[in-house]
């Protein structure tokens, strides 16, 4: 596909919308056609998946078999229709969460068979693919730190025990350790100016980005 779909991966409160945004931002001013936007959501159907997902809305709380389901569902309608058209005309995509994270959560958290998410992966996506994952990562203690100081509370994901978020982190470093030429792997601890020049240093040398 002519395009490029950057995401942004890592645990709770590593600053991946910040950066999302700022991203889309530098590159709308070096002249880029840009799309923003996020895990799980991006579509209507998408939006009411994501309030399922994180607001216990039924009552009956979700199995973790359906959560997983619930967030290819969600991505399988944001790659069939909207990623894969703006790829095909060649848009940049900046995307806050994607695959990896259901191989982190659902996988490393949840402690299912990354091939089967892997399988689910792949008939979600089709043939959309990302160029760059940005992996920031942070102690998980700050993180969430950081997203408590932000929204207020917790929602279901992030009050599940400390031991799963330590898990999905360590997942996210194997998983860039693996695949070394599609991930960089940012310090989110530092300043958010200070990780975003990174980040746009990191398009520049591996996308040939011209940013103005
Ligand atoms: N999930 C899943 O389980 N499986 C899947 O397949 C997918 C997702 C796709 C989505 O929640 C949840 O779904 C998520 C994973 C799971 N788990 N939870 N919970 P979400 O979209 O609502 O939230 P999130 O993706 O987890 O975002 P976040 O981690 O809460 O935040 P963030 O986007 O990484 O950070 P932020 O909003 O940009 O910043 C957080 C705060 O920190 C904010 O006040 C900023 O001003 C501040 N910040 C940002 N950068 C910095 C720096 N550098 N220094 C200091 N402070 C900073």
């Amino acid at each position: 596909m002519p395009g490029h779909l950057i995401s942004f991966e890592g645990p709770e409160g590593g600053g991946k919308s910040t950066q999302a945004r700022l991203l889309a931002e530098a590159l709308r001013a070096g002249g880029a056609e840009v799309l923003e936007t996020r895990e799980p959501g991006g579509t209507p159907t998408g939006e009411i998946i994501r309030n399922l997902l994180q607001n216990d809305l039924s009552g009956e709380p979700l199995c973790d078999e359906t959560e997983a389901l619930l967030f290819c569902a969600s991505r399988a309608q944001l790659c069939r229709n909207v990623l894969a058209p703006a790829l095909a005309r060649g848009q940049w995509v900046v995307l806050d969460r994607f695959t990896d994270s259901t191989i982190a959560y659902q996988g490393y958290g949840r402690g299912f068979p990354p091939d089967t998410l892997r399988a689910l992966n792949a008939f979600a996506t089709g043939p959309v693919r990302p160029s760059l994952t940005f992996l920031l990562d942070l102690p998980v203690e700050e993180g969430l730190r950081r997203a408590l100081v932000r929204s207020g509370s917790r929602d279901r994901i992030e009050s599940a025990p400390l031991d799963f978020h330590r898990r999905l982190r360590d997942g996210y470093l194997e998983m860039a350790a693996r695949e070394p030429e599609r991930f960089a792997v940012l310090d989110a601890s530092a300043d958010a100016s200070a990780v975003a020049a990174l980040v746009r240093e990191t398009v520049a040398a591996r996308l040939g980005f011209r940013f103005s």
